[in-house]
This record gives structure tokens, sequence and C-alpha cells, in this order.
């Protein structure tokens, strides 16, 4: 764990091995499929990706294994004590994605109307984590990363004078086996690449914040959204709410990381 968590710190990333078990990975990989065929943003199909917000709600499979021993001691050593889960959603980029831009996550991509305006400081206030449910090939389009990019205070979003499309030298491609999962700073340049093999690479998108960051923006139906993102006209993720008959069937230790995105919880 000292070692991911140096690899964070230096490099605004790491690789945990061995997350879900691989034993139990392929029914997760086909359970979170067929949640993508049912659910998915049909603007998403069409560009090639499957994508879920919220994923949580349609499917449960994988929640054993959000409040993984490993993962909690980054969240932790980096987040503080109290730690949230932001985003789950599940990725399924199909063969013949193409590769993506470069961008800093949620709250630094500068695209979004729930912003960390650049330049930010030099802080980790958000963590994403990509857990793969294919392996991650460079073939298959294992996520391209721009190591120690995370320490700057601005990213190809923000008019940093990176063309989000650049390739840029020191670029590389994170790959893992199907059950691990990548840890990135939120800050850090990334994108994703192209799939040029005939099978999908599925995956989810799970983000974890501190306790004080403020999602709000996030909720549908929120002050917060109404005030930053429907009234002005501007865009930004939409995270659902957790239905409350599902909250109550979560792993006891995964119910504190999204108790505060129940739905219809009192703000
Ligand atoms: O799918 C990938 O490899 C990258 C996904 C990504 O860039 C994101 O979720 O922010």
């Amino acid at each position: 764990m000292e070692r991911c968590l140096l690899n964070l710190r230096v490099n605004g990333w790491c690789l945990v091995k061995r997350v879900i078990p691989t034993d139990c990975v392929g029914a997760i990989r086909r359970a979170v499929s067929e949640t993508v065929v049912t659910h998915g943003n049909p603007e998403s199909l069409k560009k090639g990706t499957g994508f879920v917000p919220g994923v949580i709600a349609h499917n449960q499979e994988f929640a054993p294994y959000l409040a993984h021993p490993r993962l909690m001691i980054i969240a932790r050593a980096l987040l503080g004590a109290h730690v949230r889960i932001s985003f789950t959603s599940a990725i399924v980029n199909n063969p013949g994605n193409v590769r993506g831009g470069w961008h800093a996550d949620w709250p630094y991509n500068q695209n979004n109307a729930g912003h960390m305006e650049a330049p930010y400081p030099d802080a980790v206030s958000h963590l994403t984590s990509l857990w793969m449910l294919s392996p991650f090939t460079c073939e298959n389009g294992g996520t391209l990363v721009q190591p120690g990019s995370h320490r700057s205070d601005n990213n190809p979003t923000g008019n940093n004078g990176i063309s989000p499309d650049e390739e840029l030298p020191g670029e590389l491609q994170a790959t893992g086996s199907e059950g691990d999962v990548l840890v990135m700073d939120s800050r850090l340049w990334h994108a994703s690449a192209a799939n040029e093999t005939t099978e999908p690479r599925v995956a989810l998108a799970v983000r974890y914040a501190p306790w004080w960051l403020n999602t709000d923006v996030l909720m549908p139906g929120s002050d917060e959204r109404a005030r930053l993102v429907d009234e002005p006209g501007a865009t930004d993720n939409v995270v659902p709410g957790v239905p409350k008959d599902v909250f109550k069937k979560l792993p006891e230790d995964v119910k504190p990381l999204y108790r505060h995105w129940v739905e219809g919880r009192v703000k």
C-alpha cells in the first residue's frame, strides 16, 4: 500500500491489484454489460460507448467491493477519515471507440458548470477509480494517463496551452487484469484510448470524495443544480440518487459511502 500511495503522490495514479476476485469478475462484467444495454444513455451508445450514471441504482453485484480495505486505506490517507462515493458509473468502450480528449475529472474539468476554477490549489480533493471488469490492454483502450500532470494547476479543458487531442511526450496507457482497479488523483490528465479489438472494454468509474466536497450540483432537482446548470443553461454530469430500497440492502460497510446520496434525503 505504501508503494501505491507513493505512486499516487508522485505520478498521480496507481494500480490496485485483485480488488474483485478473479472468479467473481466475469459474472459482474456480464451483469454490468446487461445493465448498460437496458439503461445506457442512447446518445453515448450512438458514439460507441455505453454509459450509465448512478449504476448502483440498477445493479449491486459489485457493491461488496466498494469499501475494499485497500481502497479505503488509499481514500482515507488522501481524503481523510470521512469518505463518500460521489459517482458510480458504468462505462463500456465498444470496438471502434476512438481516442478521447485529455481532461482532468470533476471538479477540475473546466467544461463542467461545477468546477474548481483554474489555477486550482495543489491539494488532493477527489479520487477517480476505474474498475477493470475486462482486462485493460493497449489494444482495447487501457486508459491514457500523463504521469505527474496532477500537480499542474490546470488541465487541457482549461485553455492551458495543451490541446485535448495532442499526443503528449511521456503519456502511457494504464493496463491491468480484470478485477484490478486504477486509482487516479482526479486532477490527473487522462483520456480514453481507442478500442482496436472486437470485444467491448467494460469498466466502472467510481469516484471517492471527502465529506466537505459539495457535490450537490450533480444531483438532479437540487437547488445547486438549478442555480449552476439549469438556469444558466450550462452542463454538468448527472448522478441520480440511490433509491431507498437499494440503499437498505447495501453491505453495512458500503452504506456510509452512499448515505449522503439517498433519494429524498434531508439536506
Ligand atoms: O474509459 C476510460 O478509459 C477513461 C474514462 C474517463 O476518462 C473518465 O471517466 O473520466
